[in-house]
């Protein structure tokens, strides 16, 4: 029994290192490609994966993703159809993106880019209003969308929350899918944060008809995935006034191609996929104690169902 760690991007050793002293003495832990027996691989570490790869591990059973996302793996045709899945939840990872959504939030409540564009002129100048009224729409409320808008909420700010299954959330008002459509919920707000996870159902969510429901002058900020994006209807939506700022973490592309338009829009704030990032000594004591519930037959933590795909 082996842990394969594939995760080509980046190195790893600390993570490999951090693992090896949560884990019984002896136990296995490499670094691919540098894998001696594919077939002792019974759990493996994932992200960014290579196409194929996983075909290559006879009793691989539980495939653990590096992040919050598990998109990488449950879109890939070779993982076989009984290996389980399971992601990342951790406080510093929530607190990562819970900063940065608060950060985009409050930059945008207090007309950051506007005072930017003065300090160019070397021009003293207020906006008007001087405030914005934000009416914040959280759409998604599981690990990190919870968190959020409860933080959110606890500046002031009237927070929405849109999920799939009813939730309850202090300070929070609570739409679900079964209320409301997503169109109608952003008639309800002007500033739509998007913390879905990326399944089949939520790729190309915001989109051009979604932006239609948001009064003019909105705002979004999306820290999820580039592929809920279409990135060609948040151009549409900005140059024709529906939207007038946005903040983007995810691109369909990444790293965002050096002549995309959304380099130069000015309405558009980029961070490289950067709102929270894997802590890898908290990643590996999620692996190793889901390493040995997967030997004794316990049930995982932060397993993933499938079906709904997070
Ligand atoms: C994640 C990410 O899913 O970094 O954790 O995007």
């Amino acid at each position: 029994m082996a842990i394969a760690i594939i995760i080509p991007d980046r190195d790893v050793r600390p993570f490999r290192d951090k693992l090896l002293t949560c884990l019984p003495g002896g136990t296995e832990v490499w670094i691919y490609p540098d894998i001696p027996d594919a077939s002792a691989v019974t759990m493996a570490v994932l992200w960014k994966h290579p196409p194929g790869v996983l075909a290559g591990f006879p009793r691989l059973r539980l495939a653990s993703s590096f992040g919050a996302g598990v998109e990488h793996i449950l879109n890939d045709p070779d993982l076989p159809a009984g290996v389980l899945i399971s992601r990342i939840v951790d406080e510093q990872l929530t607190t990562g993106m819970r900063n940065y959504v608060l950060m985009a939030v409050l930059n945008i409540h207090k007309q950051l880019r506007f005072y930017q564009a003065a300090r160019q002129e070397r021009r003293w100048a207020k906006p008007e209003p001087i405030e914005q009224a934000l009416r914040i729409g959280v759409l998604g409320l599981g690990e990190l969308g919870t968190p959020i808008a409860e933080a959110l909420a606890g500046l002031g700010f009237p927070v929405f929350g849109y999920s799939q299954s009813p939730k309850t959330i202090p300070g929070v008002r609570c739409i679900h899918a079964g209320e409301m459509t997503i169109s109608e919920f952003a008639g309800l707000v002007n500033t739509l944060v998007c913390l879905l996870p990326r399944t089949p159902a939520t790729e190309g969510l915001l989109n051009r008809e979604l932006f239609r429901h948001l009064p003019s002058g909105s705002f979004l900020i999306n820290a999820a995935r580039g592929a809920h994006l279409v990135e060609a209807d948040l151009l549409h939506a900005l140059d024709h006034g529906r939207l007038c700022e946005a903040w983007l973490d995810v691109f369909q592309t990444e790293p965002l191609p050096a002549d995309h338009p959304f380099w130069g829009h000015p309405a558009i704030t980029i961070t490289p996929h950067v709102a929270s990032i894997t802590n890898p000594d908290n990643a590996a004591l999620i692996a190793a104690d889901n390493y040995r519930r997967l030997q004794e037959g316990l049930p995982l933590r932060f397993e993933v169902d499938r079906e709904k795909g997070y």
